[in-house]
């Protein structure tokens, strides 16, 4: 028993403690000693990577209680846990995100300037980890992020990649991609948690066993072993107790099996070994790549989805006897098919190893897992050649023919004769070259199947998945995409934030809805002032910022038109470039032309391998070259292309923006969310009617959206009558003479060749429908130039854009998941010992 005067004592002491304390002077101190203690430096020969660093440990400190406490409350048998299985996490920086969740943003501003520096600086030192490719992977940020605002219990599973999404670098117009280093000055915010090391076989063979009651068994006997290390950091809550786990697994050679190679000689053996395990997680692929034979790639995601089974089979069993109830303990989301093989592999696990008979398994696997679908894209749609999946996962194929036979038995039932649903009901391709379909694996092993948006849900019902639906309709349903206000508003702008705070009070940090309390200010001529000086403050960052990198003087008094994401052709940047000439066509036939000046921003990543979105990137940058040095145009025009697009620099971007370009074919953008970053930092949109623009726009009113271009089943009707694009240029002189000047090598140098490609790909065959929609984009641009001449009703309907967009957080969406989906509550975190919740 200890005296009461050392527990007083330890407590005095704890309440100053160092690691803990939130005075000025003790976050101040603090991040001296972690400077001298951690990172071995002195202020004389520091720098601001240097105080970054002893900066995110004072704040890792500061959060590490909560996270043990949480960790520790989830263990606790009636505690449901969801499991977001993701093989990209874009998370971005953390930093500023910590400060904010916890509420220390003002005394770490003060503690940080006493030490003679600056807060924003030592936050952009930060190296984001780029370990996702676009919208899926920010999409699992956000809704970590939620989850842990929401108190809901929640581990997010992914791959640790050593090499994240590449930076790109703009040389002569064109992308280059340069490996990202973003662990190379170390990580602050992870723990290794070596003891939860696990196990994961690749390839060999199968082999039939009677066990000692006598029943039949197989066992999986690998060709080889990886071991998978866990990598775990923290995710806060917004001003909650709760730090949920983000949890990447690294792949690391298993000595067991380096040191029998070793025994016997083998020491290149075993170095080969240890190279080969380690490579498993050494590179994000890009998306937009073919990913047929692609094995490396498939032994990813096998790797991470077997770990996090693993995992949660470890977890559970710490607290329970048996695995009965594991579909009470866990609800595993599939983002995307990427993790699918997780339901093959949560049977083998629960047969081979757990042995539970077949239908008991089946009973937990389908409660267990539930599947979003992320795209209709047919080339997108991932299947794995049989011979390479059964080579690398033996054990897998088999369960994978016997989860088939079973369900195609079923089918047979319902459709009695009916080999066509067979066919395509059947989770095996078996057309020409066998492949597996892991859309099919995924419907089939889940209780649900949702899309990301309300036109994007009812489209996969009806084409890729329409059998499924015809099946098992009670199966599907949506939930709408939606993204976190703490770091698409509070973190990214601040000015914005304060000025809505001074007029409705801070709940909207939480509760989204209350945005709406702003229609009351809309009449409010002083408001309508403060809000337009917000936006042209912000608009002057990053017009510092783009003289600053690229040395274009842009100026905060034009509109900002802005298009930023992943360079795609259904995406159609290249239609806003064909808007772009033709407006400049316009200027050169009539300088004088009233004209709305407008600077029109780009920023994105094209695939490495992907021919046609480089040379798009290439025609962006060469019409710029052009438009901004010419006289006539007299700055009336501008063109810039944001190198190396990423987290950090649609921190700075989503808030300058007074036009959102969202402009995809109707039917091929799933849902979008960068549509929705922007009209919550008050630009609006022009959009086609795809994705949730149609729910944005049906939020905000169609008076206050820019709606242009053909509707889904318009496209059908003019696909199946026979869609000609020559005719729309022939008939149509502004486009033709904008085809014309791009054919006549004016952007190139005189090059005629150089984008052909793209002009003939437009010209013969457009698969994306950009001449059908040109002229309605035209006139819907022209209508925007015309409203933003009236800027007191534009600011108006900037306003209500903020105000209207409640229903686009993510804190919402997650709501539908966990009531709908996962059913999952809440467990707010009581903090034991010492350490109180900031209120
Ligand atoms: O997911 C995106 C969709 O295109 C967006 O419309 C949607 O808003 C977002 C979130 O639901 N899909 C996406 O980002 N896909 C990928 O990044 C991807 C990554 C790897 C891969 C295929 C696609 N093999």
């Amino acid at each position: 028993m200890n005296p009461p005067i050392n527990e007083m004592m330890q407590s005095q002491i704890q309440i100053e403690d160092d690691r803990t304390g939130l005075s000025i002077e003790t976050l101040r101190r603090a991040m001296a000693d972690n400077l001298f203690y951690i990172l071995g430096k002195y202020p004389a020969i520091a720098n601001n990577k240097d105080y970054y660093m002893a900066l995110a440990y004072t704040v890792r400190d500061r959060l590490l209680h909560r996270w043990l406490n949480t960790y520790e409350a989830y263990m606790k048998p009636e505690v449901k846990i969801v499991c977001y299985l993701s093989a990209e996490f874009l998370v971005g920086p953390h930093l500023a995100n910590n400060l904010i969740n916890l509420g220390i943003y003002d005394q770490i501003r003060q503690a940080v300037q006493e030490s003679g520096l600056n807060l924003q600086e030592l936050i952009n030192t930060e190296e984001e980890p780029g370990l996702g490719n676009g919208g899926l992977g920010r999409l699992a940020a956000c809704y970590m992020e939620s989850l842990a605002t929401l108190e809901v219990p929640a581990i997010g599973y992914g791959i640790r990649y050593e090499f994240g999404i590449f930076d790109q670098e703009i040389r002569e117009g064109w992308q280059v991609e340069i490996t990202d280093k973003w662990l190379q000055d170390g990580n602050p915010w992870e723990i290794i948690r070596p003891e939860s090391e696990v196990y994961i076989n690749f390839g060999g063979r199968t082999e039939p066993y009677q066990d000692d009651q006598g029943n039949y068994r197989v066992r999986w006997i690998p060709e080889y072993v990886v071991k998978g290390i866990a990598y775990d950091t923290p995710i806060l809550g917004y001003k909650v107790n709760t730090a949920n786990t983000l949890r990447l697994w690294k792949g690391e050679a298993c000595e067991s099996f380096n040191f029998q190679r070793f025994n016997v000689g083998d020491y290149y053996g075993a170095v080969d070994t240890k190279v080969y395990s380690e490579n498993l997680t050494k590179v994000l692929y890009p998306n937009d790549e073919p990913v047929q034979g692609k094995e490396l790639r498939l032994q990813q995601q096998y790797f991470f989805v077997s770990c996090a089974l693993q995992d949660m089979i470890r977890i559970h069993l710490t607290e329970s006897e048996n695995l009965d109830n594991f579909g009470d303990k866990f609800a595993a989301q599939l983002n995307d098919t990427h993790p699918s093989i997780g339901v093959a592999e949560l049977m083998r696990l629960l047969i081979d190893v757990h042995h539970y008979s077949w239908d008991q398994a089946w009973d937990i696997t389908q409660k267990t897992f539930a599947y979003t679908n992320h795209t209709l894209l047919p080339e997108a749609l991932e299947k794995w050649p049989l011979s390479i999946f059964g080579r690398l996962l033996p054990r897998h194929l088999e369960i994978i023919y016997e989860i088939n036979r079973r369900f195609l038995d079923q089918v047979r039932m319902k459709y009695p004769g009916n080999n066509e649903k067979l066919s395509c009901l059947s989770l095996i391709d078996d057309r020409g070259e066998k492949y597996i379909r892991m859309a099919n694996l995924a419907t089939v092993g889940s209780h649900k199947v949702n899309g990301v948006a309300a036109l994007h849900s009812e489209l996969v019902k009806k084409t890729i998945l329409r059998d499924f639906y015809e099946f098992w309709p009670e199966k599907f349903t949506n939930v709408t995409n939606g993204v976190t206000p703490r770091r698409w508003m509070v973190v990214s702008n601040p000015r914005l934030s304060e000025l809505i705070t001074s007029r409705i009070g801070d709940n909207w940090i939480k509760n989204l809805d209350e945005l709406r309390r702003l229609e009351q200010f809309v009449d409010d001529g002083h408001f309508r002032y403060q809000w337009r000086e917000v936006k042209w403050g912000v608009k002057q960052d990053l017009a510092n910022y783009i003289e600053d990198k690229l040395g274009i003087k842009v100026s905060p008094d034009t509109l900002f038109d802005v298009q930023v994401k992943r360079i795609h052709e259904y995406k159609r940047q290249h239609l806003n470039v064909l808007q772009i000439i033709t407006l400049y066509n316009r200027i050169k036939h009539n300088p004088n032309l009233d004209f709305t000046p407008r600077t029109c921003i780009f920023g994105g990543k094209a695939a490495p391998g992907y021919y046609m979105a480089k040379l798009i990137i290439k025609l962006i940058n060469s019409v710029a070259e052009v438009v901004n040095k010419d006289p006539d145009v007299r700055d009336r025009l501008k063109v810039v292309f944001l190198p190396d697009y990423n987290v950090t620099l649609g921190q700075r971007v989503y808030p300058a923006a007074d036009l959102s370009e969202q402009i995809s074919t109707a039917g091929k953008e799933a849902s979008g969310t960068g549509n929705m970053k922007f009209s919550l930092n008050g630009a609006l949109t022009i959009g086609t009617y795809d994705g949730a623009n149609i729910e944005i726009r049906q939020e905000v009113g169609e008076e206050n959206f820019f709606l242009f271009g053909l509707k889904t089943e318009d496209i059908d009707q003019l696909r199946a009558k026979g869609y000609n694009p020559w005719d729309y240029y022939y008939n149509n002189p502004e486009l033709k003479s904008t085809l014309d000047l791009i054919s006549s090598g004016f952007f190139s140098h005189g090059d005629c060749e150089l984008f052909r490609p793209l002009v003939d790909s437009l010209l013969h065959s457009d698969p994306f429908f950009l001449f059908a929609d040109y002229q309605s984009y035209l006139e819907c641009q022209d209508r925007v130039s015309q409203a933003y001449k009236d800027q007191e009703y534009w600011t108006k309907m900037s306003i209500l854009n903020v105000a209207r967009m409640g229903k686009f957080s993510s804190d919402r969406s997650i709501k539908e998941y966990c009531e709908n989906i996962w059913y999952a509550k809440p467990v707010p975190i009581e903090m034991k010992d010492y350490v109180q919740a900031d209120a």
